[in-house]
């Protein structure tokens, strides 16, 4: 599958603006991937697909996540965090993508892992970063992304927790997790 081929596909699945967002992430994370050294083509096929399954029903996203036996705790958080795992479910699905390295990072592109792949964090950083983001406090990370991937990553996690922290809203425990990997160098 190409590059037009993917686009194609995932464009059916979004609207205007969410396919916009794809394309930056996917300017994003070829630029992360030539910069650090990382399959070019594996970052621009998870970046485009990364939010596929962004604008599917709650209840079908429900039903997926209980029925392929993902993690239960999904469900007690809020639904905005389900598209990232249910996405990743979809891809194999319905476009048969089968690279486990570009799945994971579809997977883990809302709230990381510990210990993330290289190419896990240059997903999770684009989206982001990418030019059409304007969260406040953006510009440093993404003069960050510059220099080094694991301290943009930090300060995407701090930025993600202290706006929830903000809102007094719940932090999915992924989230904190990933956060004490990073701060504890283990990315
Ligand atoms: O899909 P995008 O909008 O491009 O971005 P995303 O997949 O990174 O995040 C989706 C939403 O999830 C966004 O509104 C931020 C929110 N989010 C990220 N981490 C957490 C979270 N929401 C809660 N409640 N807890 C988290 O840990
Ligand atoms: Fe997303
Ligand atoms: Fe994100
Ligand atoms: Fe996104």
């Amino acid at each position: 599958m190409n590059r037009k081929e993917a686009l194609a596909i995932v464009k059916e699945q979004l609207n205007e603006a969410r396919y916009t967002h794809t394309v930056g992430v996917m300017e994003t994370a070829i630029k992360l991937a030539e910069k650090y050294g990382e399959d070019v083509k594996k970052a621009e096929l998870a970046a485009i697909f990364h939010d596929y399954a962004k604008f599917r029903p709650k209840d079908e996203m429900k039903e997926i996540i209980i029925e392929q036996n993902m993690s239960k705790d999904l469900l007690e958080h809020h639904h905005s965090l389900w598209h990232a795992p249910v996405g990743a479910y979809l891809v194999q699905k319905e476009v048969g993508i089968k690279d486990e390295a570009v799945l994971r990072a579809i997977e883990y592109h809302t709230y990381g892992r510990p210990n993330m792949t290289m190419l896990e964090k240059i997903v999770y950083v684009a989206d982001y970063i990418e030019p059409g983001r304007s969260f406040p406090g953006v510009e440093e990370v993404r003069q960050s992304a510059e220099n080094s991937l694991d301290e943009a990553l930090f300060l995407c996690l701090r930025n993600t927790i202290v706006f929830l922290i903000g809102r007094k809203q719940p932090i999915y425990p992924m989230t904190i997790n990933t956060y004490n990997s990073v701060v504890q160098g283990g990315g």
